[in-house]
């Protein structure tokens, strides 16, 4: 059986073609600053909200009728069908990589030797299909947050045999993740925070996770795991307050517990909007801490306040995160996970599609206004210069250290400094960068 039958492959075509299979911006082989689209954009499919995810809603039920029976119970059956269309569709796609969570892959389980049962069966199923399709896996992770025992959190949760399940699941699919050739592993703490403050110990759970993250290190060092083990940020939603609010905050937990050179940061769009934060200022935050890590690429909507995981389609934002990106190295062992879900009403296998292809497109087009931004150069330059002052000798000896805070004031005083405002040029900038998205 296959769920994808009736769509064609879909391949680049250019802007001219008007068939909503095909690609009119991504030509994957195509040199973009001296490097393909396909390795600057890594791009994958996530398995959750396209396979595992029936369609529900906080007031409706289910509304996807898929041959593998999201919502419902999973059988090694229906796991087998569920992987057999997600590996068609990201062939289809030519997606070059997915992401996973256990449980979105996996049939159900009774107990926990059972979870390791199933995972084990899965995972060799999943090793067969990357083998035949050349589809790699971004990352991997364990869903710490569904199962009503991580109602309380899993490393943060008030009981220690809540965190030792969560130990076992992540030791599995960190092992899992290594044996699929994996390139990073998430680890997204959707219940590590709380639900109220009245009955939460918050020093307490920190240690909990600081401690919990160093094991997950230390474990990716003892099996010989080469990829990055990364943290994503979300400030609430399950809880009213998640521990790893944003990039920042995550940067001081990591600093905090010794973990700043061991594990970066996984920016989703959804995530930092819902902080406060624009996407690009969590990428460029990221940038100057050493922490970006990889991407999951999504939107939400301005007049809700929660985390619609809409594909991303507004290329005018997305060019100005991807110039950070860039502007930083672009990704090492990241990319771009499509962590966006479909509406409720798109049923039909196409709406799949047409998500992925539009998503896909948004982040090429992209890809190309900002490469022709950085060839500019003109905005690198302003900032270059507005700057400039830091390399004289003033600048030299207060960033290298070696002047102290009276040298620099009677500087100040001897010199009779009256510095003057100097124009930051903001809506010259906002034409510039209208002039390439
Ligand atoms: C939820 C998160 C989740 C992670 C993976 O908001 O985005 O989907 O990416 O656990
Ligand atoms: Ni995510
Ligand atoms: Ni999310």
């Amino acid at each position: 059986m296959s769920y994808f039958a009736n769509i064609p492959a879909i391949s680049y075509e250019g802007t001219q073609s008007k068939s909503p299979f095909a690609y009119r911006y991504y030509d994957a082989d195509k040199l973009v600053l001296g490097k393909s689209m396909r390795d600057h954009l890594r791009w994958a499919v996530c398995y959750w909200h396209t396979f595992a995810w029936p369609g529900n809603d906080i007031f409706g039920a289910g509304t996807f009728e898929r041959p593998w029976k999201p919502g419902e119970p999973v059988t090694q059956e229906l796991a087998q069908i569920k992987l057999d269309a997600a590996f068609e569709m990201f062939s289809k796609l030519q997606a070059p990589f997915y992401c996973f969570h256990d449980v979105d892959a996996i049939a159900d389980y009774k107990n926990i030797a059972g979870y390791s049962r199933e995972l084990d069966v899965i995972a060799d199923k999943m090793a067969a299909k990357i083998e035949q399709t050349g589809v790699q896996l971004l990352w991997g992770t364990a869903n710490l947050f569904s199962h009503p025992r991580y109602a309380a959190g899993a490393a943060t949760n008030p009981n220690p045999d809540v965190f030792a399940w969560a130990a076992h699941q992540v030791r599995s699919m960190l092992e899992v993740t290594n044996r699929l050739g994996g390139a990073n592993y998430v680890l997204w703490g959707g219940r590590e925070g709380y639900d109220t403050i009245l009955n939460t110990d918050i020093g307490h759970e920190l240690d909990q996770l600081g401690r919990f993250m160093n094991m997950v290190v230390e474990h990716k060092h003892k099996i010989g795991f080469k990829g990055a083990i990364l943290i994503e940020p979300k400030p609430h939603e399950p809880t009213k307050h998640q521990y790893d609010r944003d990039t920042a905050t995550v940067y001081g937990f990591l600093k905090r517990y010794g973990l700043e050179n061991e594990v970066k940061v996984n920016i989703e769009v959804n995530h930092a909007t819902l902080a406060g934060n624009s996407f690009e200022h969590e990428i460029a935050t990221a940038n100057a801490l050493d922490i970006m890590g990889s991407i999951d690429i999504n939107r939400g909507d301005p007049q809700n306040g929660w985390d619609t995981d809409q594909f991303p389609n507004n290329v005018a934002e997305t060019t100005l995160a991807m110039y950070h990106l860039l502007e930083g190295g672009g990704f090492d062992t990241g990319g771009f996970n499509f962590d966006a879900k479909v509406r409720r009403q798109s049923v039909d296998a196409e709406d799949l599609i047409f998500a992925h292809v539009g998503g896909v497109d948004v982040l090429a087009r992209s890809l190309l206004a900002a490469a022709a931004m950085i060839e500019d150069g003109e905005l690198k330059g302003f900032v270059d210069q507005r700057y400039a002052g830091w390399r004289s000798e003033l600048g030299n000896k207060v960033m290298n250290g070696s002047a102290a805070l009276d040298e620099v004031a009677d500087y100040a005083l001897k010199s009779d400094l009256e510095p003057k405002p100097i124009s930051g040029r903001q809506e010259h900038l906002e034409n510039l960068i209208n002039r390439f998205a």
